[in-house]
């Protein structure tokens, strides 16, 4: 048996129940094929993928806290600390109650080699809980983060381990924590990231996962003198990274047509209006089945689809697995020849496959929203050097970070001789980094 199929058996047996987190190391492993043939005893005898796909530590805990009637309510608790070879472990916290084992490992493993891929140095992390901050109000919110931080916070600190936010975790939810995480500890200082910018936090850290998503396919578009001008463009989700992604579009002349939630999609022919979507979400915290109510040129529709929206490119920007084969034959169909990922792992593995055989330019979220993580370390070193940037400035590191990103991964496919198969540049690439921080470490 090949070295790599054995560690993915091995990781079959020992992650049972895990489909997400064995998902996640099946395409990486197997994209790392051209490089681990190179080499393959070596590797093996040093341990490497095994060492790879195991995290180093994982802290579980209750948290328990009080709802607005009095009663106690308790819900699981989550830190995986994957890999700190490149730098601390970095990567966001996730509250929704589909919250488990496999998807925080998926994530922090995706997240080491996202966290190399910027050229910061960070290793990767992940945790959250189960909690649904969906229908909750602020003081439940505030009371559950209180409640989560005195859990983990003996489990982090600057220079060890640095959260930041992910799904159903925004500025709100960091302000809560970080205040407690102080009250705790006495300090502060970059121990969490994406704060209020009243807390030391960066701006442009709310727009760096969506603007930089769309740094990296217009640096794409570019290699094939093409841009967003003109196209038509449709992003999943209507959250933190899909609201950024969408304004940057459109600033860069494209038309952003639907988006949806987890309970519908809409379609609107005259382009999405922005400001309108942030007032719903981001400061009413509505469905979005209301801003059809306000805007007469847009269609609601209940349930999935937004992927049968006809475009040019296609942004996933929710939650993993969101796009399946039928919707990518879909996208396909309707003459869509670009999918970025602004989401952790959207696209299942057999979408992926299909878009690829299709010629359609597919951008794996490790790559391609990277830009929200390169900010946060942007926040980090402002929070050390007691500064605070301008928004310009850190925007222009972001799309530096997010270009360079684009020409590692386009060369690293290049070299193995799968030009445009950014998924396997993205790996390989992510991995060179990694292995070389393990090797000169002494880890191997
Ligand atoms: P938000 O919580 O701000 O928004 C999430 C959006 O996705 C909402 O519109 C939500 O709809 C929808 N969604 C979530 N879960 C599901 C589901 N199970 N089915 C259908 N729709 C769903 O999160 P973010 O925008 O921050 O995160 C979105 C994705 O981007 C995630 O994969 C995250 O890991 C990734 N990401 C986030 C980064 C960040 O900096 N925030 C950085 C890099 C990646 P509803 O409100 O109805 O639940
Ligand atoms: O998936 C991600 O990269 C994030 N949720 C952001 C992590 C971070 O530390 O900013």
């Amino acid at each position: 048996m090949k070295y790599i199929e054995e560690v993915i058996e091995k990781v079959k047996n020992e992650n049972p129940g895990e489909p997400e987190f064995l998902q996640a190391v099946k395409e990486v492993l197997e994209s790392l094929e051209p490089i681990i043939a190179m080499n393959e005893e070596k590797y093996r005898s040093q341990k490497l993928l095994e060492k790879l796909v195991v995290p180093n530590n994982i802290v579980k805990f209750d948290v328990k806290w009080m709802d607005d009637n009095g009663v106690e309510q308790t819900n699981k608790g989550y830190r995986v600390q994957f890999n700190n070879a490149v730098g601390v472990y970095k990567g966001g916290l996730r509250l929704h109650p589909s919250v488990n084992l496999s998807i925080l490992k998926f994530l922090a493993f995706e997240q080491c080699f996202k966290n190399a891929l910027t050229g910061c140095p960070m290793g990767g992390g992940k945790g959250g809980s189960d909690f649904d901050p969906k229908g909750k109000s602020e003081a439940e919110v505030k009371r559950f983060c209180i409640a989560f931080m005195d859990k983990l916070y003996p489990h982090i600190g600057v220079g060890v381990d640095v959260p930041a936010g992910d799904i159903g975790v925004g500025g709100r939810e960091i302000g809560f924590m970080a205040e407690e995480y102080k009250k705790q500890t006495g300090t502060l200082g970059g121990v969490l990231t994406g704060k209020p910018l009243s807390m030391g936090g960066s701006l442009c850290r709310t727009e760096a996962t969506g603007y930089g998503l769309v740094y990296f396919a217009e640096e794409m578009l570019k290699k094939r003198h093409d841009s967003f001008e003109g196209k038509t463009v449709v992003v999943s989700g209507s959250g933190n990274v899909a609201i950024y992604a969408i304004e940057k579009c459109e600033q860069l002349g494209a038309k952003v047509v639907g988006c949806c939630d987890s309970s519908g999609w809409i379609f609107d022919k005259d382009g999405i209006d922005v400001a309108l979507l942030k007032e719903i979400k981001e400061v009413k915290r509505e469905r979005l089945s209301s801003y059809a109510a306000k805007r007469p040129s847009a269609e609601y529709h209940e349930g999935k689809g937004v992927y049968t929206i006809k475009c040019d490119i296609y942004m996933p920007c929710a939650t993993q697995n969101e796009l399946d084969l039928e919707g990518a034959k879909i996208l396909v169909k309707n003459g869509c020849f670009a999918v970025c990922e602004g989401a952790n792992m959207p696209t299942t593995r057999e979408a992926t496959e299909y878009l690829l055989a299709n010629k359609v330019l597919f951008t794996p979220g490790k790559a391609s929203n990277a830009g929200g993580v390169s900010c946060s370390y942007l926040e980090m070193v402002q929070n050390a050097n007691n500064e605070s940037w301008p928004f310009e400035k850190v925007d222009m590191k972001l799309k530096e970070i997010m270009v360079n990103i684009f020409h590692n991964v386009d060369e690293a496919a290049k070299e193995v001789g799968q030009e445009d198969n950014y998924v396997v540049g993205a790996n390989i690439a992510g991995f060179k980094i990694i292995y070389d921080a393990m090797s000169k470490k002494g880890l191997l």
